[in-house]
């Protein structure tokens, strides 16, 4: 067989470079953050450019930072408004590499499938639309108008909507959202599955039933409020940067922060601003006070443990709980407190991995504490039991009616920087029958009811070949998925699909049988439309919505903008009805004119924007400790510890994030903050596990995972030591997607347990 012949490689290709490992640095920020943006903005853009670019960095009325989505803070906004990982963000985007016909001439798909993806990433911007016609081995160019002419008619051919699938990556903008979601429900079909559903999923489902939003309930300015902040599951220091000034401000005001975390991550252990003088020369604040090394997914224990703590001291001190918010807004206490009442302490520190002293050294400190707040992310998102995860928490303040006030409440931090606004505009394989009521009256329509297919439901369906055609507004769902080499086998048997791009990555490489790329602008560069130039909005982690005006040219002359795209596709496939798309996308304000009409809390939308930079959507339990959800009231939810048995010589593996990248996008090959370099098909172990496995530092290794009668292989993996509990390991994600199961998924979330996954580690011979 030539190699032309072999089919693209759906693996992350092993680099074979050499793993530098040293000890994790004590704090994060500080001149090393400065110098590795300075290095990665130098790279891709040149440091006069990139220091210009970095002065509209999430200013009022600069771009939003594509990277995660933190808020900016309301008044006090500094000159430098951005972190690292936000410089390489933007860099990332702003790169002056393109990628047009001839790099696809010279390169055939699979060959390009054995590049690793941060190669894959440094090719460049894409700017011209390119097609994989069924059999060929090479992309080749297609014109826009083409394109969208194709992509019409296959869906025309295709069986009918609901054999048609829709994802969207959580970049996108809200004007873009509203028209895309817009255009597939009046093509007839909920089949919108987005990249929410691997990630905070579970937050939105569980929070929606305990207190009836899904959510986070609490603003900046509650933070230095808060008498203990608990940061679980999360890492900021790499993920949410900003987020370490909020909590620097917050430690500075009194509040104590406890970490939960398998890892004792350098980034939350203490903090140097990059932007202070005193964050260059002088000692770093200290963030985390008190840091509990949970075993992976021994979340649930320890919340119960705490809970446990807390009915004793409530015998001793008669209104140290609630009573009267319990007793007036919430439901479900007496079975939960009957629950915990009976759970063992044995029971409790066997499943958290904690001493007794441990959990009652962090009980201590919420025993004093008045107001609290409970962040979280990935660590608590992305096991079968997260809704569990998530209700237990929450139980924990509503016992002490710590939500709906100043200095308390929820916060799920959130990833993509616009994730939560997809949403909001109804990227939602299960939208609410009051969203689509609106919908039915602003459009004179009637949208389908019948729920679509979240991820892991449309990989089913891909699998079964139900899917006719798959379109991909934004990232990169081959990598992004669990179980790799299945979600490749599902791809390939999709006669049609298309990926709306800005980079190239392993997901137009492994495709439908005809596939095309349609690159789009991002969000730093200006978009003009007929209508002039034009900016659009996003919401934040904390429920602001705001503007982002995109300040370079862009990329290539005639790069199109999502919203152009999605109206010159919906064009050809509707016609005018119900809407002349490309009206609308003339002048992104006539759809934001849809949206105020449509969707609660933005009312007025244009004009409110003129006056004031960003809003607030309103919050019934932020704003009037209102709970819509079962009977008016905050429900507490009881759940079983999850038993999470290993056999012999298995291992629960956590899948995370490194220092230098962005989701399946690699920015580099560092890990600072855990002190590694060099290359990333790694798995951290306990010293003591690495001795019985007879393993010294580097050793060749292969994982495997085996549920669902199916045995998943990683072969090429380095094994080193770290400080991590007994019978826990830590790869880097997307290396090790293909160990993770398509049918291990969180219950009513559906999202991938990419944090729990059990393996077993075999020696190289
Ligand atoms: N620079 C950068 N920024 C990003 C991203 C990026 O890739 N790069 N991704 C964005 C996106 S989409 C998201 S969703 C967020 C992700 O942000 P995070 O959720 O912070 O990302 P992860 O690396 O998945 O880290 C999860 C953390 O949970 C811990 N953990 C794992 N399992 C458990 C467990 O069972 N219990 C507890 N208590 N902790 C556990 C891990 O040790 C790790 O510290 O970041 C966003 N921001
Ligand atoms: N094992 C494991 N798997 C995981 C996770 C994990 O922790 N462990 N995390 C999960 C999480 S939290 C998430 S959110 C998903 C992420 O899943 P995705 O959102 O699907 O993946 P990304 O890597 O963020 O997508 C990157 C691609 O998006 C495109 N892109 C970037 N900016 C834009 C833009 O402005 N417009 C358009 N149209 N395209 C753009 C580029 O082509 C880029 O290559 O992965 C999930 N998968
Ligand atoms: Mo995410």
């Amino acid at each position: 067989m030539s190699s032309q012949d072999r089919k693209p490689s759906s693996d992350c290709p092993v680099e074979d470079l050499e793993v530098l490992k040293k000890s994790p640095p004590s704090s994060a920020g500080g001149p090393a953050a400065v110098f590795s943006s300075m290095e990665h903005i130098h790279e891709s853009v040149g440091l006069i450019k990139g220091t210009r670019l970095l002065m509209d960095l999430n200013q009022k009325k600069g771009f939003d930072c594509p990277g995660c989505a933190w808020p900016d803070p309301d008044e006090k906004r500094s000159q430098f408004e951005f972190c690292e990982n936000g410089v390489k963000a933007v860099a990332e985007e702003a790169t002056e590499k393109r990628i047009g016909a001839d790099f696809f001439k010279k390169h055939s798909v699979q060959e390009l499938s054995l590049k690793s993806d941060l190669w894959l990433g440094k090719q460049g911007r894409l700017t011209q639309p390119m097609i994989l016609r069924e059999g060929s081995h090479h992309y080749e160019a297609i014109s826009y108008e083409q394109a969208y002419k194709e992509i019409a008619q296959a869906l025309k051919d295709s069986r009918g909507p609901d054999h048609c699938v829709f994802y969207t990556s959580g970049r996108t903008s809200n004007e873009a959202a509203f028209l895309y979601q817009l255009m597939i429900r009046s093509f007839g079909t909920n089949n919108l599955p987005d990249c929410s559903n691997l990630c905070h999923e579970s937050s939105g489902v569980a929070l929606k039933e305990s207190i009836g939003v899904g959510k986070g309930t609490v603003r900046l300015q509650d933070f230095p409020l808060a008498d203990t902040i608990l940061v679980v599951g999360q890492n900021p220091g790499t993920n949410h940067p900003r987020m370490l000034s909020t909590l620097q401000e917050a430690v500075r005001q009194g509040s104590k922060i406890i970490t939960i975390n398998p890892l004792d991550e350098a980034g939350l252990k203490a903090f140097r601003h990059p932007q202070e003088v005193q964050g260059w020369i002088g000692p770093a604040t200290r963030l985390t006070h008190l840091h509990l090394p949970v075993k992976i997914n021994g979340d649930i224990a320890l919340f119960h443990g705490f809970a446990k703590h807390y009915l004793e001291h409530a015998k001793k001190e008669k209104d140290f709980l609630d009573h009267e918010f319990i007793k007036n807004q919430c439901e479900g206490f007496e079975e939960y407190q009957n629950f915990v009442d009976q759970l063992s302490w044995d029971e409790i520190i066997e499943s958290s991995g904690l001493t007794r002293d441990q959990v009652w050294e962090a009980s201590k400190i919420l025993l004093d504490s008045k107001e609290v707040i409970a962040c979280w992310a990935m660590g608590l998102t992305q096991h079968e039991n997260a809704v569990g995860n998530i209700q237990s928490l929450v139980n924990l303040l509503l016992m002490r009616g710590q939500i709906g006030r100043p200095g308390s409440g929820v916060c799920p931090v959130r990833g993509h920087s616009n994730v939560q606004g997809d949403r909001t505009m109804g990227i939602w394989e299960r939208p609410s029958e009051s969203f689509l009521q609106s919908m039915d009256q602003e459009f004179s329509m009637s949208f389908p009811r019948k729920p679509g297919y979240c991820v892991v439901e449309a990989i089913d369906a891909m699998l079964e070949s139900k899917v006719d055609v798959l379109i991909c507004l934004g990232g990169n769902l081959l990598s992004a998925s669990p179980d790799t080499d299945q979600t490749a086998v599902a791809l390939r048997k999709v006669p049609f699909s298309v990926q709306i791009s800005t980079k190239l990555n392993r997901s137009h490489l492994i495709t439908g049988k005809t596939a095309i790329i349609l690159p789009c602008l991002v969000r730093s560069e200006r978009d003009i439309q007929e209508g002039g130039e034009q900016f659009i909005t996003v919401e934040n982690s904390m429920g602001i919505v705001h503007s982002s005006n995109g300040k370079l040219n862009p990329a290539h002359p005639d790069l199109a903008s999502e919203v152009k795209i999605i109206a010159s596709i919906a064009h050809e496939l509707l016609g005018e009805k119900p809407v002349n798309f490309p009206e609308l996308a003339k002048d992104y304000s006539r759809i934001r004119n849809h949206i105020s009409r449509t969707i609660p809390g933005f009312e007025n939308f244009n004009k409110r924007l003129q006056k004031e930079n960003n809003f607030y959507l309103p919050n019934p339990v932020r704003d009037k400790r209102q709970f819509h959800c079962k009977n008016s009231k905050a429900q507490f939810h009881t759940h079983e510890i999850p038993e999470n048995k290993l056999q012999e010589g298995e291992f629960l593996m956590m899948t995370i994030r490194t220092h230098d990248q962005y989701n399946t996008t690699i920015y580099g090959l560092k890990d600072r903050y855990r002190g590694f370099s060099g290359d990333r098909r790694i798995v951290l172990l306990n010293e003591n596990e690495m001795r019985k496995l007879n393993l010294s530092e580097g050793d060749l290794v292969t994982l495997q995972s085996r549920f669902a009668e199916r045995v998943r292989t990683a072969r090429s993996f380095r094994a080193y030591s770290y400080k991590i509990p007994p019978r826990c390991c830590a790869t880097y994600f997307p290396e090790a997607n293909v160990l993770v199961p398509l049918e291990q998924r969180a219950k009513k979330s559906h999202t991938p347990a990419s944090k729990s996954v059990v393996i077993t580690i075999e020696k190289s011979s």
